[in-house]
């Protein structure tokens, strides 16, 4: 039987899948979350090879932060593996079918103290330009899938329960999600109550799955542990003239070949400019330098993608 409780997903915008992959595989795909950050952090600087971003800020003390991770997916095997992982398809094809693409392939840190809070939002503020996803409502599921629990101290995602079904709500989509606090006027701007929010507490390897119209954020992690998740956010294909297949009737489909338009709006261009014949192998990739064996330069300004998407 299929976990995904229908009646539950209707009325409230989300549910829960607990236990969604075994511990060694949580543990497995922790590593690789350390090897994403570590490879970010090196860098220093926010960091961009085509759809896979890097976003990385200073601490406190000056030391590379890396709150979010976007496409990792493309250098890191073990992330590409899970976000294709049949266990998906069979999840998702009740309500997206058997041929998905995928527009969201993130991770994101939340170290103990430090600021990594997500404003309320609706996900479908970043399901931009609108004309390239159609049915918005019904063609799409984000899914976050725990990595470290996830509790109010830890900074888990807030929910508003059915606020989804008003579709499009009246949230300020101009300011930054990552790094806004959760301000109570903006809900009540929106018609909507803090006090109708939900904790999403998930425990390592539990899966969320949440509506594009479902409003949530975040808070500061007050825990004594960091607080990851991992991101995947799919689309019935139909519906969707952008992203990066992920099951082809009903089968898991491997990142190869040219990335597709995802967010990156300069993503052709850019590659055609920056990138040399041969392009960078995966270790050149991994030490931020270009096939010319000189390090990438910085990207220019804050680009579409630079910001939050999910
Ligand atoms: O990681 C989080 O706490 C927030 C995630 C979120 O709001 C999103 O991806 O839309």
């Amino acid at each position: 039987m299929n976990p995904i409780d229908l009646a539950a997903w209707e009325r409230d915008g989300y549910t829960v899948v607990r236990g969604f992959f075994g511990a060694a595989e949580i543990a497995a795909l922790g590593e690789a979350a350390e090897r994403v950050r570590d490879e970010a952090r090196a860098h220093g600087r926010n960091f961009r090879h085509g759809n896979l971003y890097y976003t990385v800020i200073e601490d406190a003390a000056g030391a590379p932060q890396v709150p979010m991770a976007q496409w990792p997916s493309y250098a890191h095997p073990a992330l590409e593996a899970v976000r294709r992982d049949p266990r998906f398809a069979a999840l998702l094809e009740p309500l997206l079918g058997r041929d998905i693409k995928q527009i969201i392939n993130q991770l994101h840190w939340k170290n103990p103290g430090t600021r990594g809070d997500f404003a309320w939002h609706q996900d479908s503020r970043f399901r931009r330009p609108e004309r390239h996803y159609r049915n918005l409502a019904t063609s799409y599921v984000q899914t976050g899938l725990a990595i470290d629990p996830h509790t109010r101290a830890s900074g888990a995602m807030r929910f508003i329960p059915g606020s989804h079904r008003a579709g499009p709500l009246a949230l300020d989509t101009n300011s930054q999600v990552l790094g806004g606090a959760m301000e109570d006027a903006a809900l009540i701007a929106a018609g909507l109550r803090a006090e109708d929010a939900v904790d999403l507490e998930l425990a390592p390897g539990d899966l969320a799955l949440w509506n594009p119209y479902l409003v949530h954020g975040s808070g500061t992690n007050t825990a004594d542990h960091r607080r990851r998740l991992y991101i995947n956010g799919y689309v019935r294909a139909e519906d969707c003239d952008r992203g990066e297949w992920a099951f082809r009737g009903g089968q898991p489909a491997p990142l190869t070949g040219e990335p597709a338009l995802v967010h990156f709006e300069a993503l052709h261009e850019r590659r055609a400019r920056t990138i040399p014949r041969g392009g960078r192998s995966r270790a050149q990739l991994r030490r931020g330098a270009s096939a010319s064996g000189r390090r990438t330069p910085r990207p220019r300004g804050s680009s579409s993608a630079s910001r939050h998407s999910a």
